[in-house]
């Protein structure tokens, strides 16, 4: 008898709305034969690099290089991904194409639209549900809010509105699910995101959905 693969299960969201916190729990509930990856994946030879120019503001890339980076990133994660899938595991991913493509597309730099971003993103697996955690508040007093790049209040609204064109773009309405945390506790957030989750369908058979 053939196995149902795993569910690939994406939490996306800007700076400091709690998606690693929702990630662990859901990891938790999830229980045995559950993978969560956080990207950007530290880890690697190319996350280290992506390390060093998050945290070291005197550190120089072009900005195209440092968004190739980001993606090759993902890509030498795909086949893993891939693989526990298949062996009937869930995945759960912290950030991944969407955030990629919004911070990079919300530098404004000339030639670096929305669409040059996506590109290099193409072909990689498609979660089958992506949750968007969404926050009214401001953010910016979080602890350790500031330190590396990209964590500005007026950076972040522009990375906002590129979500949401890129939302459009990939016709999400069928695998996206906007969950506003504004105001709940971490207790209500995991438990909105579970009952969203155990609504998920599996899919029973070996096929997965790509960036396209
Ligand atoms: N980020 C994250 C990108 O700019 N591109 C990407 O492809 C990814 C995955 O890196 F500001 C940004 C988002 C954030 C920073 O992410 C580090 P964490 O989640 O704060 O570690
Ligand atoms: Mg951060």
């Amino acid at each position: 008898m053939s196995k149902n693969r795993g569910k690939l299960i994406l939490i996306e969201g800007l700076d400091r709305t709690g998606k690693s916190t929702q990630c662990e729990l859901l990891r938790q509930q999830f229980g045995e034969s559950t993978t969560l990856l956080k990207f950007p994946d530290r880890s690697t030879a190319i996350g280290q690099q992506i390390n060093q120019y998050l945290t070291d503001p005197s550190y120089k890339l072009p900005d195209q290089a440092v968004h190739l980076l980001f993606s090759a990133n993902r890509w030498e994660r795909n086949d893993y991904i891939r693989n526990k899938l298949l062996m009937g595991d869930n995945v759960i991913m912290d950030r991944y194409v969407y955030s990629g493509v919004a911070y990079s597309a919300a530098k404004g730099i000339e030639g670096m639209d929305l669409e040059w971003c996506y590109s290099c993103d193409r072909g990689l697996v498609r979660p089958d549900l992506t949750l968007f955690l969404v926050n009214h508040e401001s953010n910016d007093t979080r602890e350790g809010f500031g330190e590396e790049r990209y964590e500005n209040n007026s950076f972040q609204e522009k990375v906002r509105e590129q979500f949401y064109k890129l939302f459009e773009k990939l016709d999400s309405q069928n695998d996206l699910v906007i969950v506003d945390v504004t105001g709940c506790t971490i207790d209500q957030v995991s438990k909105k995101i579970w009952t969203i989750v155990q609504d998920t369908k599996q899919i029973p058979s070996t096929t997965f959905k790509l960036f396209e």
